[in-house]
């Protein structure tokens, strides 16, 4: 009986922990989630073709609710293909028959991003292309964006700065670039005044060496922008990982400055291309700990969304080509769980104990399930 009754405290005490943060206030995020239509990916790589069947848009929309997912994140031209070809009042008009799809399929628009890098006016980089028409290209390409993301129902526009770096670091003037990088950010924040800039950092990939590889580089230009309380930033797994740095950390960075509005979970197997795997498929002890910060912060109670960018891979046969997504989701929820389940006393004491091997052991023996 007695046994009983101590378990049964011990039981409580557990459910009482799951449910508050670890000050003691309740855990009441109710993520939700958002992926970009290039997410159901043919397989395509640079060294051979699709091996998948293409998926119209309109027929991966209702997808995104069969898998639990409600955001959807947008390049510019995937809510208006050809862009380049249509007037302003057409891209409008297309962008308004998307927000149509979107309500009527009980989804919302996350993002919009300008796909500053297929265009041959983006060549030699967007913004800091070192001919003035083709600067003059990508800022008017990004205040598009800007109009686009108004009409889809969303202020958030993502910048991946993908060609504003070098192949060969002589080619161009690596301060005179951040100057116009910072230009192009003002000029956005100028054309309406509800838009937030997400800047998504990476190091490389396509460039050898990308201007922006971290989320620090990200908000240090945030802070010198014309209004600081719209720039902020958006963090992938992989691309913190190809930067050689710690997810979590990046993340925790970017909390800490208030300035994380939206994240691309994925994972990557090293200093390899950019993967772009299933969360959590490489190191679960990093997802768990990306988990971590994100809960620990609020992560999502302010409208963020759970955000992944990851591609099934090219020899993932056409069944279950939406497995990645699924799993990444189903991968979260399950770290979400780990994270309020951890033994935060116990992990208390070991850290006062400065007793950092019985935590290691504490930590992996929770995410095995073992203790
Ligand atoms: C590229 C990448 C992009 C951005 C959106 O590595 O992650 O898909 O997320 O432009
Ligand atoms: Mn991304």
């Amino acid at each position: 009986m007695a046994k009983k009754t101590t378990q049964a405290k011990a039981a409580r005490g557990k459910a009482r922990q799951a449910q508050t943060t670890e000050y003691g206030e309740p855990r009441t995020t109710v993520y939700r989630f958002s992926f970009g239509p290039w997410n159901i990916h043919e397989g395509a790589d640079p060294f051979g073709p699709p091996v998948r069947d293409p998926i119209s848009f309109s027929r991966k929309l209702p997808l995104y609710k069969e898998l639990g997912f409600e955001g959807v994140q947008f390049h510019d031209d995937d809510a208006v293909p050809d862009i380049n070809s249509r007037s302003p009042q057409q891209v409008l008009r297309q962008a308004q028959a998307v927000r149509k799809m979107l309500d009527d399929a009980g989804l919302v628009a996350e993002f919009v991003a300008p796909r500053l890098w297929e265009d041959p006016r983006t060549i030699d980089g967007g913004f800091t292309n070192n001919d003035p028409d083709n600067r003059q290209y990508a800022i008017d390409r990004a205040l598009q964006t800007i109009d686009i993301a108004a009409e889809l129902g969303t202020n958030k526009v993502v910048v991946w700065l993908a060609r504003e770096g070098t192949y060969i670091r002589e080619s161009k003037n690596a301060r005179q670039a951040h100057e116009w990088l910072l230009e192009a950010i003002n000029r956005m924040l100028a054309h309406n005044p509800n838009v937030h800039i997400l800047i998504e950092p990476k190091p490389n990939e396509p460039m050898d060496s990308a201007y922006i590889p971290t989320i620090g580089h990200a908000i240090s230009l945030a802070y010198l922008s014309d209004d600081p309380t719209r720039v902020g930033g958006l963090i992938e797994t992989a691309h913190a990982k190809l930067a050689g740095l710690d997810p979590s950390d990046e993340m925790a960075f970017a909390l800490f400055h208030k300035k994380l509005w939206s994240v691309h979970l994925n994972d990557q197997n090293g200093l390899k291309f950019d993967e772009d795997k299933t969360f959590g498929a490489a190191n679960l002890r990093e997802a768990f700990n990306q988990v971590r910060v994100l809960e620990e912060a609020g992560y999502g109670q302010n409208g963020e969304m759970v955000g992944l960018d990851v591609k099934a891979m090219r020899t993932q046969k056409e069944e279950n080509r939406l497995a990645h997504l699924a799993n990444s989701k189903r991968i979260f929820e399950i770290m979400v769980e780990k994270v309020r389940t951890f033994d935060r006393r116990a992990e208390a004491e070991m850290i006062a104990d400065r007793d950092y091997e019985a935590l290691e052991r504490l930590v992996i023996e929770h995410l095995l399930g073992t203790l």
